[in-house]
């Protein structure tokens, strides 16, 4: 082996590892699903209590959308969907969807 030839790691080490993007969970209005309703299922999907699911719900209603929380991505559409389908089983066009944050 040649003794005067020095060697150098190939690759450098990544200092810096990013976070997953987190993505947020959206209540979106409809005319037909109860506010009571909504409101159940917030509080049931998403652990909140009473007056901050009435919230979103109203927040939503008058606007159109509402952000519900964020989360990794995998559980957003997880809950997103299990919400969704909760409103469906009973027959209500109630809608979660999910989007990166910024
Ligand atoms: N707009 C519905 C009603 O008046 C209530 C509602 C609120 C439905 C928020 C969906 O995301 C929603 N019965």
């Amino acid at each position: 082996m040649n003794e005067k030839t020095t060697t150098k790691p190939r690759t450098r080490t990544r200092l810096k590892t990013e976070r997953p993007r987190l993505h947020k969970v959206i209540l979106v209005n409809d005319d037909y699903t109860p506010r009571e309703f909504v409101v159940t299922v917030l509080k049931a999907e998403f652990r909140m209590n009473e007056e901050r699911a009435y919230h979103v719900m109203m927040t939503a209603h008058q606007r159109g959308v509402c952000v519900v929380a964020v989360y990794a991505q995998d559980i957003a559409e997880t809950k997103a969907t299990r919400a969704t389908d909760l409103a469906r089983s009973k027959g209500y066009p109630l809608l979660f969807t999910t989007e990166p944050e910024e």
